[in-house]
């Protein structure tokens, strides 16, 4: 070997820059500590591996095996007729039309088939066959009941009387379910929307027939040699995403809050910070709280809280990583430990004695990560197992599910006593207010004597208020963890807008403190401020795991239907926004809210840059059909103006941008009175 080859052999691997990686100062510790002890993370493979060019831009097409075909669009951009084409004619437009409603399947199945297994453990509940699991939340099952068809009064001798609940519970489960697969009719929950939003969903004919039928189409008619139409691809990616956004999300929120209680505000703490030395760390982490809820009981026993101290513990620390954190931050207040990109810095920490995994977001490189500590990386659903032979599944059974979480936790107290490498868990953590949902809002914003919609309307229509921003999703390696959200949501509530959050901007925003009321007074605008103040609550309200985002297209209804902001969801000063978005999950997200008529912003990329017809039909010509349309803008200050601008446009078309001026006027009078008043 020459010389000049033993040197390039030699170069030392490229690791990612803590600074460049993360705003955060307990990942960027961690990045440092990873490579200290020579682990390699996912920050130190973004830096190795690129991105490919043309699958960024939504433009190569492996539906079949005469290809790939690849479409980059040409860096001098496309003159004239745009003439690429792949082997079968496929032009750009439909190669990306396809990807992306492919990419809608995948999301609305993960949603989906997560609110199928809920839906079975609530039957399995219903049916009483497990003592593991009962109905929590009586109010929440008879407010869904009606919206299933299933009536929760009965007559008896000409009286209308309460139904059994059980009998209740078993129809909402049996109707529930047959929401997957019914043959005939069209997904329930589509009438929860506001009217005008559903005659025009019918008007356009993307009314979703049943959940599983819209996915199975979309595999079908990206199938090489079906529908070459991007208008038709995505009208089936319409249906879709509504079948996810108000069929399998919202089942899953709705049937969780009934098995596991509808969540209230209360408080916890965020970050890897929350984990203990002295304590047996446990952290849950990957999308479905069926187990986990199960675990965080276990966890608190007496009995093995004793079992851990016999073993030297203090107690056990319960922690989450992604959206089963969020579920049981939710309802337990047990804190996140981190968002998706924390998840093997939580184990790098070396005080990780059990990472219990289910499905969505988990990254096969934990295995590898868990091999160079003590830790016990355990899967535990049967569609997401790992190849590692260090990884043990144990699998979840809603029969035998206080057995199975019982035999985890003991694992990971017994696994205590093996910690090989000396404990590093960073000092940082921020302190939350989280649990908020559609009932929630109802009355810490509501009027004097009841709780209700009217005064959040009243703030927005005084201007207070200037608008509301759905802010969610997850982190990107490909930019900075946490930048995006951070300084979005900053942004937004400098200028006055309140957040909705889920997923893991929830936990960002937690993580740098913006979830309590006193972040009021040192980030918002003075109108926000004063509404936070008045009824104090955090000016970014955490709704939870993804989906969850249901409760958000639910408190829009809400907010429709206590009048003064229009008609539709389209007509009220808001827009969503997923600044550090990666997942096909996400796209289904983006997707019905666009569909909901919902301006949307995402952050790092779209993958329909490769065809910008098909990118303007989405970014602008679907603002016509539903009133909500895609953008796109990784700039996180210029992400937040663009929401901003559409949200003061939606203000003018209400006729209450006036309002808004004389609220800035009042406050800017007052600051002058203030000054004037210490000049004296
Ligand atoms: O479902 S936000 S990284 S954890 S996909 Fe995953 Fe994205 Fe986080 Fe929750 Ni949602």
């Amino acid at each position: 070997m020459t010389e000049e080859k033993k040197a390039k052999v030699a170069k030392p691997k490229k690791i990612a820059d803590p600074g460049t990686a993360s705003i955060d100062a307990a990942t960027q510790e961690m990045i440092v500590r990873a490579q200290e002890l020579g682990v390699e993370t996912i920050f130190d493979r973004a830096v190795t591996m690129k991105a490919c060019n043309i699958g960024v831009q939504g433009t190569c097409c492996k539906n079949c095996s005469m290809g790939p075909c690849r479409l980059p669009l040409p860096k001098s951009g496309i003159e004239g007729e745009d003439t690429r084409k792949g082997l079968c004619g496929a032009t750009a437009n439909t190669i990306a039309a396809r990807n992306f409603i492919r990419m809608v399947a995948g999301g609305a199945a993960a949603h989906s088939d997560h609110g199928r297994c809920v839906a079975e453990v609530f039957l399995s509940a219903a049916r009483k066959e497990s003592d593991d699991y009962k109905i929590k939340d009586v109010d929440k099952l008879l407010q869904i009941a009606p919206h299933l068809g299933v009536e929760t009064m009965v007559e008896v001798d000409g009286k209308k009387v309460d139904r059994d609940l059980d009998e209740i519970a078993l129809e909402v489960a049996e109707t529930a379910l047959n929401e997957w697969g019914k043959p005939v009719g069209e997904v329930l929950y589509m009438k929860r929307a506001p009217k005008a939003l559903y005659e025009k969903w019918k008007k356009n004919g993307v009314l979703p027939r049943n959940i599983d039928r819209e996915i199975v189409e979309i595999m079908h008619r990206t199938h090489m040699g079906v529908d070459q139409d991007f208008r038709n691809l995505i009208k089936q990616g319409t249906r879709a995403a509504l079948a996810d956004g108000w069929g399998g999300s919202m089942l899953a929120t709705d049937l969780q809050d009934v098995l596991f209680g509808t969540p209230y505000p209360l408080q916890s703490e965020a970050n890897l910070g929350v984990m203990k030395e002295d304590h047996v760390n446990i952290i849950v982490h990957g999308h479905e709280p069926v187990l986990s809820e199960i675990i965080v009981a276990v966890a608190q026993s007496r009995e093995m809280v004793d079992y851990a101290k016999s073993k030297g513990a203090k107690g056990i620390q319960l922690g989450g990583i992604c959206c089963t954190a969020n579920e049981i931050l939710q309802r337990h207040g047990v804190p996140p430990v981190g968002t998706f990109l924390q998840q093997e810095l939580a184990i790098i920490t070396g005080a990780c004695d059990a990472m219990v995994v289910d499905i969505q977001c988990i990254f096969q490189n934990l295995a590898n990560v868990a091999k160079c500590f003590h830790t016990k990386l355990i899967t535990t659903h049967p569609i997401a197992k790992m190849e590692q032979d260090n990884v043990i599944h144990i699998e979840f059974d809603e029969h035998h599910a206080l057995e199975d979480s019982r035999r985890i936790v003991k694992m990971a107290i017994d696994n205590f006593e093996n910690r090989s490498t000396e404990v590093m868990i960073p000092k940082h953590k921020g302190v939350q207010v989280a649990g908020f949902g559609v009932e929630s809002i109802e009355y810490h914003l509501g009027g004097t004597f009841r709780g209700s919609y009217f005064t959040l309307n009243d703030n927005i229509i005084n201007g207070r208020i200037r608008g509301v921003a759905g802010v969610v999703g997850c982190n990107n390696v490909r930019t900075k963890h946490n930048d995006g959200h951070i300084t979005v949501v900053k942004e937004l509530i400098k200028n006055d807008v309140i957040v909705l959050t889920t997923g893991c901007n929830g936990i960002a925003c937690a993580m740098e403190g913006l979830l309590t009321p006193e972040t009021a007074q040192v980030f918002c605008g003075p109108g926000l401020a004063e509404v936070c103040e008045t009824v104090g609550i955090p000016p970014v309200l955490h709704l939870g795991s993804c989906v969850d985002n249901s409760r958000i297209l639910l408190a829009a209804t809400e907010v429709v239907r206590a009048g003064g902001l229009g008609e539709d969801i389209c007509d009220l000063p808001a827009a969503g926004s997923a600044p550090e978005w990666m997942s096909e999950k996400a796209i289904s997200i983006g997707h019905y809210f666009v569909s909901s008529g919902v301006y949307t912003v995402f952050g790092v990329t779209l993958p329909t840059a490769g065809a910008p017809v098909f990118h303007d039909y989405i970014c602008k010509d679907l603002e016509k059909i539903y009133g909500g349309m895609w953008d796109i803008e990784p700039d996180p200050v210029k992400h937040a103006k663009k929401m901003i601008a559409h949200i003061d446009k939606k203000r003018k078309e209400l006729g209450i941008d006036k309002a808004r001026d004389r609220v800035l006027m009042d406050m800017a009078d007052r600051r002058e009175m203030e000054a004037a008043y210490q000049q004296v």
